[in-house]
Order: structure tokens, then sequence, then C-alpha cells
């Protein structure tokens, strides 16, 4: 158990679950290898051979009592007449019925028929034998991961280890890995992947690696996942050696249009492009005074011809935002560059948001661009690794986050809005839409570094499927699938899974702070000082009364007058705006009271107590599993909780103490700076080890370690 199965283990069913109208044999009605209906077949055979120890036989069209049936409605009704449910399915939507001893799943397309084979076979993993008929159509086009994999091999905000793409500038020439990753994906529905970093290298177009492209999507074709890649808008001229790579020049409109017409030579499907432009150093349009759009339309009148969208990315902003402009907000951004430019995208552009205004912080309000783009198709950025959460070290279930996400209604023009029917194209009438979700899988045999944030790639397939899918819902399938059966355990891990959010955001950064890690460049750990006067404009304005962004229309920056009227009244005023939010839209004094009646200050202390607390408790927790799970992954799963524990002090005594001593408000409670009985490591006899002081001051005691 070593993780690399995930959810996908087909671990047999416990006690005696013998099913007894499990059909004998399968009817695959595409046996072509490599299509993913043929890949559903093999899918099942091995499902139901894990599961129950049953080998299916081959059936026949004359023989279909007590088969499986899988293959495209097309198909099916070549062979066996007409069924009625075929006029209710969408794009990639499946029909799964086992009513009788016969299954049937029947794709709308065969990835729709993969789907419903591997719906099937976690209803039977997780022991639910039921009989069952219904179609499940996807709520969006367009479900894709981004991985921000570098051709080094490195992986950006990446936790679990090196590159499964890329090795020392090229594609890796060994895909095993891709294709197991490819088949987890499909599992959860996700049908297009983008596999390189968005701050994307040019040398991605060399010939070499274009086969190599080819390559990776041969590995993921048979699991129905597209490829996609993410472009350097300065390729032209780095890459190409023209002089420039400004848009509206044809000699770059041409250098675009053969390149992708090479790459789709190799990769016909290629599902399409993902640009980062102008943002963060990074070149784009409008170096040469061209609009995004302008910019975005270039690549997609490339990829028209081929069928290709193109995502290009809302994530665009200065970073080098001067502090000292009192009404200068990052947050602000992305509806300034892109307000006048809605209508002005071609069809096939998708602008890609981030949920929030800034950058995956542990709270965030929705981004306001989604109601501000009426004529431009959008999708959701979320991100599945957790570069701001822990990395991966600490446990942070993050579906909750995503539904609140989702379900926020922006009221557009007075009518409901959610943010869920926006990206799906349905609000606002768009052809197209969807998710994306950063996932920055590695070569760690647990994907992602820890076998527990699992449930969040998980979640996050599911959801972009079905937004209207529970978070706990979601999370309870994933435990069953990947610790089994045992009451406890699901109880425990539910319960650890379901409170980690919000104790991360309470021994982080609570009430809109953002999170107070290190915004430098790590982004792991606590350091609240470089929160501000940074060029990046992640700034929480504290000083020694007060803290927060005024971003209210009267005072501040403007950005809660972004919203659709019926929402900006809300963040407009502090009576109003939900205290999880208070310090994201006002500045307001330490004394200034809260809801819950306790002040500002006093809230910090306190939620960072009790989130640290909780972080403890997880230990405890996990350990209660002892025996229930391998020794393996408990083990592993142990080592990241202790970890997570002590890490939640350091994250509490640093972001306390930072604000008491900045403040000088006491504690109620006599525990902030008061550690009679701690024993600081530096006063002891030392032998082997040395202390050294460290920065930032407030991460340990007494600005001293000992290594
Ligand atoms: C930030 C990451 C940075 C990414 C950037 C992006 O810190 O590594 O390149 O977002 O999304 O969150 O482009």
């Amino acid at each position: 158990e070593d993780g690399s199965a995930a959810w996908l283990r087909y671990a047999p069913l416990p006690h005696d679950s013998s099913h007894s109208s499990l059909p004998s044999s399968i009817i695959t009605l595409n046996s072509t290898r490599g299509s993913p209906v043929y890949t559903a077949q093999q899918e099942l055979r091995r499902g139901i051979q894990g599961i129950f120890g049953k080998t299916l036989n081959n059936g026949t069209s004359s023989n279909q009592h007590g088969a499986i049936i899988v293959g495209t409605a097309q198909a099916y009704q070549k062979s066996y007449g007409e069924f009625d449910d075929a006029k209710e399915l969408e794009e990639d939507g499946y029909f799964l019925s086992s009513e009788s001893n016969q299954v049937l799943i029947i794709g709308q397309n065969e990835r729709g028929a993969l789907y419903g084979s591997f719906d099937y076979l976690s209803r039977l993993a997780q022991g639910k034998l039921g009989a069952v008929s219904y179609v499940s159509n996807p709520h969006a086009s367009i479900r894709w991961t981004n991985e921000w994999d570098n051709m080094d091999g490195s992986i950006e905000r990446g936790y679990a280890g090196p590159s499964i793409f890329f090795e020392n500038g090229f594609v890796t020439d060994n895909v095993t890995r891709v294709a197991e990753y490819a088949r987890l994906l499909a599992s959860i529905r996700i049908n297009g992947m983008i596999v390189n970093n968005v701050n994307a290298n040019a040398t991605l177009l060399s010939p070499r690696n274009i086969n190599g492209l080819g390559r990776l999507a041969d590995a993921m074709r048979p699991y129905g996942v597209q490829l996609g890649i993410s472009l350097n808008f300065a390729s032209p001229q780095t890459f190409g050696g023209l002089s420039t790579f400004d848009p509206l020049d044809p000699a770059v409109d041409a250098w675009w249009a053969n390149i992708t017409n090479q790459i789709y030579a190799r990769v016909p499907d290629m599902a399409g492009y993902l640009v980062k432009a102008n943002s963060e150093g990074q070149p784009g349009p409008l170096t040469y005074n061209r609009t995004l759009a302008e910019g975005a339309n270039m690549f997609a009148r490339a990829a028209k011809p081929h069928g290709g969208i193109v995502m290009f990315r809302a994530f665009v902003y200065d970073n080098h935002i001067n502090e000292s402009n009192w009404k200068a907000d990052r947050a602000n951004a992305a509806v300034e560059f892109f307000q006048d430019l809605d209508g002005k995208f071609d069809d096939n552009v998708v602008v890609q948001i981030k949920y929030g205004p800034i950058d995956f912080q542990v709270r965030e309000p929705v981004s306001p661009l989604f109601s501000t783009l009426r004529n431009t198709s959008t999708a959701i950025e979320l991100q599945v690794t957790q570069e701001y959460l822990g990395q991966q070290t600490h446990l942070v279930y993050l579906a909750p986050l995503w539904k609140e996400i989702l379900e926020f209604d922006m009221k557009a023009d007075n009518r409901s809005s959610k943010v869920k029917d926006i990206i799906s194209g349905e609000r606002f009438r768009r052809p197209l839409g969807g998710s994306a979700g950063v996932v920055n899988v590695g070569t760690n045999t647990t994907w992602l570094g820890s076998h527990l944030s699992m449930s969040n790639l998980y979640a996050y397939g599911l959801l972009a499927w079905d937004p209207a899918l529970g978070a706990e819902e979601l999370l309870q399938d994933w435990i069953r699938l990947t610790f089994g059966h045992d009451k406890k355990v699901i109880e425990t891990v539910t319960e650890m899974s379901m409170k980690s959010w919000p104790a991360y955001e309470n021994y982080t950064g609570n009430l809109g702070i953002q999170t107070l890690t290190d915004i430098l460049y790590t982004h792991f750990g606590p350091n609240p000082a470089t929160m501000d006067n940074n060029g990046w404009g992640q700034w929480t304005r504290a000083d020694k009364f007060s803290i927060g962004m005024d971003r209210t229309v009267k005072n501040g920056t403007g950005n809660a007058g972004q919203y659709p009227s019926e929402v900006a009244k809300v963040y407009e005023s502090i009576e109003t705006t939900p205290d999880n939010l208070l310090l994201w839209f006002h500045h307001v004094n330490y004394t200034h009271r809260l809801k819950s009646g306790k002040t500002v200050i006093q809230h910090f202390y306190d939620s960072h107590y009790e989130g640290a607390a909780t972080a403890q408790d997880l230990v405890e927790q996990w350990n209660s599993l002892e025996g229930r799970i391998d020794v393996e992954r408990f083990e592993h799963v142990l080592f990241r909780q202790k970890y997570q524990a002590g890490h939640a002090l350091v994250w509490r005594d640093s972001i306390n103490q930072f604000y008491y001593n900045l403040s000088e408000i006491k504690d109620e409670a006599g525990r902030v700076g008061n550690h009679p009985y701690r024993i600081e490591a530096e006063k002891m006899t030392l032998d082997g080890y040395r202390s050294y002081s460290v920065n930032p001051f407030h991460t340990a005691s007494g600005a001293k370690a000992i290594v």
C-alpha cells in the first residue's frame, strides 16, 4: 500500500458480500485496443477480479444475460436497437443500469462509457450493490488539470518529487506513470491535462519535444484525457528567431499557425493551449500595447482549425505595486484588465480565473471577474496542490472551501448567479466553461506526497463533473475506496478532514487577512512581517493600532464596488461583511468588536490556540486507527500529522507573538508570550547541538533554535 493505486485499489469487499446478480461476462462494443471503451472493458475485468475474485468471460450478443454491456449509445443502438435514455445523454455523459442481471454502461461517447464503468466499479468497491438506473451528464465541458512541471523535471509548487512528464529538458521516454495518472484522472472524469508549467519554456516546441508530447498524448488517449500545453508568449522571438512577438504582426501569427500545425500533426486531438501573459514577469501582448484579447485571439486563430481551445489566464497583475499608494490593490487587477475586453475574445477562448482575487489563500471572497465577464466564456482555477495551505505536510481537505466558492451567489442583475452556473456557461449562455485544477503530481508513489491529500484530487474531479455533490459525501466515498469499510476509520478520517480547513485557517490567518505565510517565495510557514511592503500586493496594512485592507468604495481601494450591487452592498459595510472576510474588506482597530462580541485581537489569539489544539487532536485521532490501516500508510500519515501538530504550534506562537509585539495588547487568557512550563531547547546543556538565531524572529521562542 504505497499509495500508487490511490482510490482504484479494487480491494476485496469485506465479509461475504457475494453479489447474487453479478454478471459473469462482458460484451464490449468496441474492441479496438487503446480506445476508451476497450480500456473500460479492461478496467471492469480488473475491478471485478479484485473486488469479487471473479473472472469475466467474453460475452456475445446472442447471450446477453448476465452480461455487462459497455459501449457508446451509437454502437449499442446498432446491435440492440433504440433505448430511451439515449436522448438524455450529453457529451461525455453516460447511462448506468444494473437493474436486472444485465448491466448496461452506455456512454454518449467512448469517454462516457469509460466514466460509467469507473462509476459502476466505484459503487461495487464501496459495497453499494443495489440496483440503479440513471443518466449522469457533466455540469461543464472543460474539466482539466494543470500541471506546473518544468522541462528540467522540477515542479513549481509540487510537493511529491520530480516530474512524471519531463527530465533534463525533454519529454520523458518512459510514460508508464503518465498512463497511470491518466487512468486516475479518467476515474474522476477529468478530460484534459495541461502538462507543463504556466511559466512556460519555449523549448517545449522543439521537434524532439513535440514528438515527446505525442508520446504523452498516446499514453493518455486510452483514458480519454486530452493533452494540452502552456505557451510562452515570447516564443516566436526567443525560440523562433523572429525579431518580435507582437500578436498583430502577420509573421508572428504565421509562426504560431505553423507551430500549431506541427503539434496537431503529432497530437491530432490536442485539447488546446494555456497562456499566462503579462503576469509576474511573463511576456505578453501589453509589451506591444496590444490588448490581452488581441493576444489571446492570436492563439485562438491558430488552434481554431484543429478544434483547440485557448485557456487565457486572468491572473494578470503588476507585481511591483507600491504600497505607499493607499488606493493600490492587487485584488482589483483582474477586473481592471479584463472589464473592457468582455465580448472581444474569439469563441474558442476561455478566461481562466483563480477562485479569489489574489492567490489561493485560505480564505478569499469569490473573484468579482466571474460576474464582470458576461460575453466571454470562463473557467474557475482551483489549486489541489496545497501551495499556501501547508504543502501537503498539513491535512487540509479543500472540498468545503471549493463548495463555498462554487455555491456563492453573485446576484448579477439581481438574479441567481451562482459561480458554478457561471462557469458551466449556463448563467450567461456561454458555449464553453468549466474548471482547471492545479495538481502538480510527482514521481512519489503517493502522487501528491501525502496519502490524505488525495481526497482533494478525488473531490476536485467529481465536483468539476457535478458541483452539487457534497464535500462530506465525496470524502466518505474516497475513504471507503482508499482505506476500506471499517466504520471507525470512515468516521475518524471524516472528522479529521472536515475540521482541517477551519483549523488551518484558525492557526494561519483568519478574519480574511489571508494566509500569513512567507510571501516572498516559499509560501510555507509563518512570516506575517512579509505581508506588507512587498510588490506583490498581498498586504495586511497592519500597524500598532489597526489591521486590514480597506477595500470599500467609500474610503478604500474600491474593490467592494467590483461586485454586482447586491453583493457590493454587503461588503461595503462593516456591519454586513461576514466576520471571516472582515479584514479582507475593512481596516479596523484591534479592539474592534466582531459579531461574536470578541475583539479582533482576542479573536486572533483564541483562534490560533483553537486551531493548533485541533492539529494536536489530529495526531490522537489518527493514532486511534492503529491496526485498522496497513502499517505502511499508517506510519506515513502519522509522521505528517506529528509534523503538522508541531508546525501548528510554531504558527500559533509566531502569529500571536507578532501581533502582540505590534499591538502590545495582552491576551485576556494570559497565554501569549507566557510559557512558564516551556523549557527552551537553547537553555539546555547541548551535546552535539548548537543554538542559532532564527529569522523571522517570531518563528522560535526567544528567536533561538537549535541545530
Ligand atoms: C502563484 C505561485 C506561482 C505561480 C503563480 C501563477 O506562487 O508559483 O506561478 O501563482 O499561478 O500562486 O501563475
